[in-house]
């Protein structure tokens, strides 16, 4: 209780910031998008890591406030890195269970989008496949109401959750992304191999986009690329970052 009572705490005193983590598109090795990580500046504990506190927020329902708050924030962000002189920049976002069922998250992110004045194209929202098979038929409303919107979807960790396929094609979304623990071991693991490949096959087959997450080293990448990867992200390229951090990243590209 103690730990929640901190966070509500922290919910009232505004005690989050948002980090960016570059996503790299391996067609042209440049950054084509961020993912927003939220994290908690608390006085006594320090820096907390969202794996600390976001399934504890999930647990208590403190999600949705903290969820709006980086939606909004992120929003606001991603508009002025496009004024600051990176228009064409992709804002991940991820979207936890407890939101994606919110009956006003269409609403919201309607008018936050209105409000930061942000091109809907530009914003993707990270859902994970169980988050979206937990109601199949009210998840395909919600994605298509959304959809009208601009926004686009990636599902993220794919291929750790339920096996879905049959609805990949049901649903309206852009890009999958590959779980880390499929590519950690990359490339000497014989599973993993064969399971990023097929992944990766899967995607373009279906027409979507596939980024791996968790690139680490040149080996991961090497691999990635050879077998014909649309885009990364992970410690070799970038770690999550301020936003100060991420604007000086972007203005020192080649
Ligand atoms: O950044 P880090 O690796 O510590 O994140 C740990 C977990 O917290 C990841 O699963 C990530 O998806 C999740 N997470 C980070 N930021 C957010 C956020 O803004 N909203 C939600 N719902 N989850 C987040
Ligand atoms: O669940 P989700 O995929 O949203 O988790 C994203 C988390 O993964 C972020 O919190 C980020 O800190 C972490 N992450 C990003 N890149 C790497 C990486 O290269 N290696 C590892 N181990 N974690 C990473
Ligand atoms: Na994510
Ligand atoms: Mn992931």
């Amino acid at each position: 209780l103690e730990l929640e009572a901190k966070l509500r705490h922290a919910i009232d005193n505004n005690e989050f910031v948002l980090h960016y983590q570059p996503q790299i598109d391996l067609n042209n090795d440049r950054v084509f998008g961020v993912e927003a990580l939220i994290r908690w500046e608390d006085e006594e504990l320090g820096l907390v890591s969202p794996g600390k506190f976001i399934p504890l927020a999930e647990r208590t329902g403190l999600i949705i406030p903290i969820g709006d708050w980086v939606l909004e924030q992120a929003c606001r962000e991603a508009k002025e890195f496009h004024e600051a002189g990176f228009p064409n920049l992709k804002m991940g976002i991820n979207l936890s269970a407890r939101q994606f069922a919110d009956n006003n998250l269409v609403e919201k992110i309607s008018n936050i989008l209105s409000e930061t004045e942000l091109n809907p194209a530009k914003l993707e929202l990270e859902i994970t496949e169980s988050i979206i098979m937990k109601d199949v038929k009210e998840s395909v409303k919600k994605l298509i109401k959304l959809k009208k919107l601009g926004v686009k979807f990636s599902i993220d960790d794919f291929g750790t959750g339920y096996s879905s396929l049959s609805y990949l094609k049901e649903f309206p979304i852009g890009t999958l992304k590959i779980d880390r623990s499929f590519v950690d071991q990359l490339p000497s693991d014989e599973n993993d191999t064969a399971i990023v490949k097929a992944i990766i096959d899967l995607a373009h087959n279906l027409n979507l986009n596939v980024i791996a997450e968790g690139v680490e080293n040149p080996e991961h990448l090497q691999f990635l690329e050879q077998n014909d990867c649309d885009r990364i992200q992970g410690y070799y390229f970038g770690k999550p970052m301020s936003k100060k951090e991420i604007v000086k990243f972007l203005t020192n590209e080649p």
